[in-house]
C-alpha cells in the first residue's frame, strides 16, 4: 500500500536557504533510508555508540561513532579526528558506499561538487538528549562543506551566528532532511535542543544524525 500512494504521489524534495553557504534539503534521504539504516547496523556492530566525555569532564547525553577514516572523538585531553577507535584499538568501520553516495550527491546539489567526506560522526539522540552550542573547527580544511542527515524522530537546530552570542534561528528537521552547510556559514555556532520524546515508524524513540565531513 506504501508503495502504491509512493508512485502516485512520490515524495517531493524542496530546498530552503538557512544561510549563506547552507542550504536545507528537505527530504533528500528518503530514497536511502533502508540502506542507511541497514549500514547503520553494520557500523555500530563494530564500533558500537558510546557516551563520550568532553574535555570539561562532562559525560555527551548524545552518543556517538564514526564510520570512514578518520572519527570525531572527545575525551578528557580535548576533541580531535582519530583514524582509530579508542574503544575497540582498531580503526572505524569504513563508509558505506550510500553513506558516501548520499553525501557526494547532496553537496554537488548545494553547490559543492569536489566534496568527498573522509569521515562520518554517527550521533544517536533519545529522548532528553541535546548538544549545546557549538562550532565545528576540528577539521583540517575548512574549505569543505559538511553534510548533515537527519533521520528518526524530529528535532530543533539552533543556527546561529559567527560569535556564540549571536542571534539564534531554529529550524524543525525531519526524518530524510539534508543540511549542506559551508563557505561563509561554516564557522556559524549551532546546536540541537532537547529531544521531545516520539515514536518514529522505523526509527523508534530516536533521532540518527549523520554529518559527513573531509577531517585529514
Ligand atoms: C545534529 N549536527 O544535527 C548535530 N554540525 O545532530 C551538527 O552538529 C552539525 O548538523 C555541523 C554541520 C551540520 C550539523
Ligand atoms: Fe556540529
Amino acid at each position: 500500500m506504501d508503495d502504491l500512494f509512493e508512485r502516485i504521489a512520490p515524495v517531493q524534495p524542496s530546498r530552503e536557504t538557512m544561510a549563506d553557504g547552507a542550504v536545507l534539503l528537505r527530504r533528500a534521504a528518503l530514497p536511502f533510508e533502508k540502506d542507511l539504516l541497514a549500514a547503520l547496523t553494520g557500523i555500530t556492530a563494530i564500533s558500537p555508540f558510546r557516551r563520550m566525555v568532553t574535555p570539561g569532564g562532562y559525560t555527551m547525553s548524545v552518543a556517538m561513532t564514526n564510520c570512514g577514516a578518520a572519527g570525531w572523538i572527545t575525551d578528557r585531553t580535548g576533541y580531535r579526528y582519530d583514524r582509530i577507535d579508542p574503544q575497540t584499538g582498531k580503526p572505524w568501520p569504513p563508509m558505506p558506499d550510500c553513506f558516501l553516495e548520499l553525501a557526494v550527491v547532496a553537496a554537488a546539489d548545494a553547490g559543492y561538487p569536489q566534496f568527498r567526506p573522509d569521515a562520518c560522526l554517527v550521533n544517536r539522540y533519545e529522548p532528553g538528549a541535546r548538544l549545546s552550542l557549538h562550532q565545528d573547527k576540528n577539521e583540517r580544511d575548512l574549505a569543505h562543506p559538511i553534510v548533515s542527515v537527519s533521520l528518526g524522530l524530529p528535532a530543533t537546530f539552533q543556527f546561529g551566528g559567527l560569535k556564540r552570542n549571536d542571534p539564534v534561528r531554529k529550524f524543525a528537521l525531519k526524518h530524510g532532511d539534508v543540511a549542506v552547510w559551508g563557505g561563509p556559514s561554516r564557522l556559524f555556532f549551532h546546536g540541537v535542543a532537547e529531544l521531545k520524546d516520539g515514536d518514529h515508524e522505523t526509527f523508534g524513540r530516536m533521532r540518527i544524525n549523520l554529518t559527513f565531513r573531509g577531517a585529514l
